[in-house]
């Protein structure tokens, strides 16, 4: 309450004195008003800020020490933003020991919650605080309404698929009906088993899609396809690119109850090749010490939100302003099975942002970390030229994008022990 006042204050002091210098040329008397007006805005701020902080420690006897915290009230009044602040404010370690034998009615009133008692049921609330809502694209709007949704059932698990505590799991985001993609994945860089001497399993991410979308039914034959495989987990809720988030949290959710032994993780899209043999060689050569926070992949810096309707990535204003943390590209990356845990943790901290692979470069962030660029992704591809070169990639760890035909061309490249690249 108080820095937003003073700020407001301040800013009107500025005008007036700007104001004031100007009317001095013409009229003296003009300006001593201004001068006198001046005071008593001084006066007031003062036994403003005065009452305000005597009431607020007198009423509540709750003495919040970090300025840090306050700062955060000039914050901006976009949703996500806000939203934000309330859970940085619910998980802030001072606010917690200084509140943890009252309830969460002592909020102050800004951040009273006024959203729906359960969060999987649509927030009414957006429509009216976000003032361009109606232009928003359709997909956008629903993101905005389920936002605090996180909790959907499972329709296919496999509860039993990391037994063997695997070296490495291959995690792979999917869609229903590429069912070409994954047979081509398991035929190639994303076959089961031991390879290199090391334990790998591969499962992949679905979501479902909604009747009225109008998508054929493929369910039946996607049962087929997990009892066959038993590499299939899939979530009943509508898989969109604006839901990849929700996929992210449901598989760190699923990774810490049924994969939390697995030594390292590497997620990625169905149209990626990823040279399984060079990470596990790579991940095999880790000094102890290093693969606890391990975090690679193909990281953006310096990136902040589109802001035009047209494009895929695009964030409307009303809704996120700021940067964006160095984030490794949602193509693929490679982390620790440790990191995915904590990630898991974080995640409870940080509202679902509608970028999956931005959402886990802030969940790093709040963990302190960052993630770190290793030139064998390459979520870009690489030059036209190599495309064909075996070796070339033999070197690489993930490239970006493959056909199935590409991919079972290049795997072999892979495992030719008699391949000589020199
Ligand atoms: C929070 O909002 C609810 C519903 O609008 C209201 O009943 C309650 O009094 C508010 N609490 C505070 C502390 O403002
Ligand atoms: C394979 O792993 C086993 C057990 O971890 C080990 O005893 C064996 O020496 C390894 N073989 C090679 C070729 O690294
Ligand atoms: C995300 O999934 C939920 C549950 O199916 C759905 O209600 C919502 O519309 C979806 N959001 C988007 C952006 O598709
Ligand atoms: C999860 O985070 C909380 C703090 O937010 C911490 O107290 C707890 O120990 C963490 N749990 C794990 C398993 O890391
Ligand atoms: C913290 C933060 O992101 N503040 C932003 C609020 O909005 C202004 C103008 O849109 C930005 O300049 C601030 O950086």
């Amino acid at each position: 309450m108080r820095s937003w006042r003073s700020t407001r204050v301040s800013e009107k002091i500025w005008k007036m004195q700007r104001g004031g210098s100007m009317a001095l040329c013409r009229h003296k008397i003009k300006a001593f008003c201004y001068m006198m007006v001046l005071n008593i805005f001084i006066c007031v701020v003062i036994s403003v800020s005065w009452n305000l902080g005597h009431k607020r420690s007198g009423h509540h006897k709750v003495h919040i020490p970090s300025k840090r915290f306050w700062s955060k009230r000039i914050l901006n009044e976009t949703f996500w933003n806000k939203e934000q602040q309330r859970l940085d404010f619910i998980y802030n370690p001072n606010f917690n020991s200084a509140f943890s034998s009252t309830s969460l009615n002592t909020l102050p009133a800004w951040l009273n919650d006024t959203g729906p008692l359960d969060p999987c049921e649509p927030d009414y609330r957006v429509p009216r605080h976000i003032f361009d809502y109606n232009s928003l694209p359709k997909q956008f709007q629903d993101f905005l309404l389920y936002m605090r949704c996180r909790t959907y059932p499972m329709l296919i698990n496999q509860p039993h698929v990391c037994s063997e505590k695997p070296f490495l799991l291959l995690v792979v985001k999917s869609l229903i009906s590429h069912f070409e993609r994954r047979q081509t994945i398991r035929e190639t860089w994303g076959q089961a088993g031991v390879l290199a001497n090391q334990t790998v399993v591969t499962v992949f991410l679905l979501g479902n899609v909604l009747s009225s979308d109008h998508f054929p039914d493929l369910q039946e034959l996607l049962s087929h396809e997990a009892k066959l495989h038993k590499d299939i987990l899939q979530w009943d809720y509508r898989d969109s690119f604006l839901n990849l988030t929700l996929k992210e949290v449901l598989f760190l959710e699923w990774f810490t109850k049924h994969c939390p032994q697995a030594r390292f993780v590497l997620k990625g899209d169905d149209d990626v090749f990823v040279n399984t043999l060079r990470i596990v060689n790579y991940l095999e050569g880790l000094p102890e010490g290093e693969s606890k926070d391990l975090f690679i992949g193909d990281v953006i810096i310096n990136a902040g939100p589109h802001r035009d309707k047209k494009l895929k990535y695009f964030i409307p204003e009303s809704v996120f302003v700021g940067n964006y943390p160095p984030y490794a590209g949602g193509g693929g990356y490679l982390y620790s099975g440790e990191l995915a845990i904590r990630l898991h943790n974080v995640s409870q901290q940080v509202m679902l942002f509608p970028i999956d692979d931005v959402y886990t470069g802030m969940c790093l962030k709040k963990l302190g970390l960052v993630p770190e660029k290793h030139n064998g992704f390459k979520t870009f591809d690489i030059e036209k030229k190599y495309k064909d070169n075996p070796c070339i990639h033999r070197n690489l760890m993930l490239v970006h994008s493959r056909t199935p035909q590409e991919m079972l061309t290049i795997w072999p490249f892979i495992v030719q022990p008699e391949l000589d690249c020199q």
